[in-house]
């Protein structure tokens, strides 16, 4: 086969995978595989750009930035729709639409021909029209005034599911479809994550995000945002599709065209109003957010016959669903204290229904965000409920900004104890050096002598996750701090049932189950109770690991924080989080406490094998991010000298028999350092007294099933990063290599490999995706 017949080929079986996907819901194959082909195809376009036609799936990457939108006439207008609030409104709807058809008269007992409806979701987006001239995409454009709107040709060619070419045979020669381009909620989320790691503007909500991503200049912005689109309708057509609006939908999904999975036919009214309350039911669980549901007459004759009033068409209307966002007024903003003592915003609202709930109150997060609102006391704010979550304060009105508002500030001293506020402190390290800036957080130093502190710590302390004290619940809790019977999560093992019984909603027989389930917790496993502490930014997860791992409280305890950025998924903030938690003197006190009250751990034991096998000399070297000393260099610098000491004591040209000049350089800057020898000598004090030392390092892989094999990470993974994928390979004994070479055993590849899987498949290697890798995992009994 020639690259021309393989480039025809590869394009179709892609076009195929993304109907598939895109249209049908029904991937055929996994994402490692369609990324696979594509590279193929790019690779191919390359070396043979001629061949690169516009319709390849590889010119959606966005290549033309534009200076300005020209406009479009739209020939047939794009109109709006009418909207119902009410089931009053949708009935008056159902009466218009029925007298204005000649239908067949009803019987002696009034039961006329009911009409048909189609049903669909209204997305909230953006309305755009596609033109497709003998199949092939040619046109998009923005809804504008409905007459003229703009040309966004290109950005609309990045839109994954919209296709540039159609799918089949039989369309009309010319074919304008209509259809709504949204984000969806996961999407959005994604966008906003990766917008705020930039220090970029993030948006209010999807629709916003959708309108500003459209309407980019700069098509390869649009292509790196996830838009999708939904068509509902046709515009200028050469020859009629089907007899009913369904019958259309339906045909364009099997020219490609993607529409909504909830399209539905109401046989009557009654049935349209159904579908508004389960669509409306099911809204929050939706992929995307909706505004309303459409209903139209499904008969395109009988839409013919209705025709329009002004601008709206009178054969169809947006049944529209309670606003999700309003506008009110900020009246206070009130600080709470929460269990590791972050004082959070809030925000005391005037009174206001969204979504048929009043709202008074919303969370603002942190200062960081009271900032980037731009927010005063007084301000005119717009509101958001999305589902369950709580109220989020969107947008300052600025334009409603009255004279006298306010600036936010935070309290010096806690509203609950009266304790100092601290901002936390953010100490990242980089290239050997700490550097201190300041976190988003503020914290009352108070701790468990703040009452706020104490309540929610007991809470958490007691819930079912964690200590699984049943029957002490919040109200309880409040008690027993407010009436001084619990000034720590250890003394709720000296309660007595006088102190318990007199409290509210107590009696004899619940005191005596209270005290039995207190009785009943002092047998943890150790994960729980490192879970039951509290400790800031150690949920169940991290808890599990650090038990399992270190397998003791003694170990966890003094655990220096390089020691525990071995341990998977723990960075050096939270390793430095869990160190100084349990420096701190009154925490130990605690954990005292209830060891002296009869708390007996269980499941103690050595450090797990695999934590043990991952604590390497090279690894700790890589990451004291001594600059330009990475991963290789550190197992370079190991492979000649093979202690601490001689690396501490390693003069220069002891260290160029390993290492460049300009790392070696480094190296001998970072250990001139006494703080950084003595930290680094410290660590490995603390591996020897936990039984895991790298002086046997080699011994224990000789041991391990991937002993000899050398593997290659390559691409990005999203299951598990990189580091940790590494780690969990090395603890089964292999090399993990930064280059592939015949050499290599095995590569895996994640989305977006390049020359590194192409050198793999040259050299006939094995390679596996991330899925493949996390079964192989397993089946060495490791899990991600
Ligand atoms: O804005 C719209 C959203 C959804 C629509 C629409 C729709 O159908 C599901 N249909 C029409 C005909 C119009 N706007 C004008």
């Amino acid at each position: 086969m020639n690259a021309a017949q393989r480039i025809l080929e590869l394009r179709a079986e892609l076009d195929l995978h993304n109907y598939r996907y895109h249209v049908l819901d029904e991937p055929s194959i996994p994402d490692a595989e369609y990324d696979r082909l594509f590279r193929e195809l790019k690779a191919l376009e390359a070396e043979h750009p001629e061949l690169v036609t516009p319709d390849s799936p590889t010119q959606r990457v966005g290549n033309v930035a534009l200076g300005a939108f020209s406009q479009v006439r739209h020939e047939v207008p794009m109109l709006s729709l009418g909207n119902a609030f009410e089931e009053a409104d949708m009935h008056e709807f159902d009466r218009r639409v029925t007298e204005g058809l000649d239908l067949p008269v009803g019987d002696l007992f009034g039961g006329g021909a009911e009409v048909h409806y189609s049903c669909e979701p209204k997305l909230d987006g953006l309305a755009v029209s596609l033109l497709y001239q003998d199949g092939q995409l040619v046109r998009g454009a923005t809804r504008g005034d409905g007459t003229t709107g703009e040309d966004i040709s290109v950005n609309v060619r990045t839109i994954r599911n919209i296709p540039l070419k159609l799918h089949g045979s039989g369309w009309p020669a010319t074919l304008e479809v209509r259809g709504e381009v949204f984000m969806s909620k996961a999407g959005f989320e994604k966008l906003n994550a990766t917008q705020m790691e930039q220090g970029a503007k993030t948006f209010a909500n999807p629709r916003n995000a959708a309108a500003g991503s459209l309407r980019q200049l700069d098509s390869k912005i649009t292509a790196s945002r996830p838009l999708e689109f939904c068509c509902y309708g046709l515009g200028q057509v050469s020859e009629n599709i089907a007899d009913t609006h369904i019958g259309n939908l339906e045909k364009l999904k099997t020219w490609g065209m993607p529409i909504s999975r909830e399209l539905k036919l109401a046989k009557n009214i009654g049935e349209c109003l159904d579908y508004y309350h389960d669509i409306g039911a099911r809204r929050n669980d939706l992929p995307y957010e909706i505004d309303g549901v459409v209903f139209k007459v499904n008969s395109l004759a009988s839409q013919r016959e209705l025709g329009f009033r002004a601008r709206e068409p009178r054969w169809a209307i947006a049944h529209k669903f309670p606003a999700m966002e309003e506008m009110t007024e900020l009246l206070d903003v009130e600080f709470q204290v929460g269990r590791t003592g972050a004082v959070t915003p809030v925000a005391r609202l005037k009174p206001v229904k969204v979504a048929g709930v009043t709202v008074a109150n919303a969370t603002l997060h942190n200062m960081d965000e009271v900032a980037r609102l731009g927010l005063m006391i007084g301000d005119s704010v717009i509101i958001r409920r999305a589902g369950d979550v709580i109220p989020q304060v969107m947008q300052v009105v600025l334009e409603r900004r009255p004279e006298n508002a306010r600036p936010v500030h935070i309290p010096e001293s806690c509203p609950v104890c009266g304790s100092h506020v601290e901002r936390t402190q953010l100490v990242k390290r980089s290239k050997g050096k700490e550097t201190v800036s300041e976190g988003a957080v503020y914290r009352c130093v108070g701790r468990l002598a703040c009452g706020a502190q104490l309540k929610q710590a007991i809470i958490h302390f007691v819930s079912r996750r964690a200590m699984d004290i049943e029957g002490l619940g919040e109200k309880s809790v409040e008690q027993l701090v407010d009436e001084g019977l619990v000034a720590s999560p250890a003394d709720l093992y000296t309660l007595k049932f006088d102190d318990i019984v007199d409290l509210e909603g107590f009696a004899k027989l619940s005191t005596e189950n209270l005290l039995q389930a207190i009785a009943d917790s002092k047998r943890p496993s150790l994960a729980r109770f490192i879970y039951a502490l509290g400790i800031p930014d150690v949920g169940e997860e991290t808890a599990k690991v650090l038990a399992r791992s270190l397998g003791s409280l003694a170990r966890i305890m003094v655990a220096l924080p390089q020691v525990l950025t071995y341990l998977p998924d723990v960075g050096l903030e939270v390793a430095f989080e869990i160190h100084s938690f349990f420096e701190d003197a009154h925490n130990r006190t605690v954990i005292q406490q209830l060891l002296e009250r009869g708390l007996d751990l269980q499941d103690q034991g050595d450090v797990h094998p695999e934590y043990a096998a991952s604590t390497t000399l090279a690894g700790m070297i890589a990451k004291l991010d001594i600059s330009s000393v990475g991963p290789t260099g550190a197992e370079k610098l190991v492979s000649k000298l093979d202690s601490l000491d001689k690396i501490i004591a390693a003069d220069g040209i002891d260290l160029r028999q390993a290492l460049t000049t300009k790392q070696a350089e480094a190296v001998r800057e970072y250990f001139k350092v006494p703080e950084n020898a003595a930290r680094a000598k410290a660590v490995e004090q603390q591996l020897k007294d936990f039984g895991m030392h790298w002086a046997c390092e080699k011994k224990r892989v000789e041991g391990l099933p991937l002993a000899g094999q050398t593997w290659v990470l390559t691409g990005s993974l999203e299951r598990m990063s990189r580091d940790i994928a590494k780690d969990k390979l090395e603890g089964l004994g292999a090399k993990v290599a930064g280059s592939v070479s015949a050499k290599t055993y095995c590569v895996v590849a994640g989305p977006g490999a390049g020359s590194k899987l192409t050198k793999a498949n040259e050299l006939g290697l094995k390679v596996l995706d991330e899925d493949a890798f996390i079964d192989f995992l397993a089946g060495h009994g490791i899990h991600a």
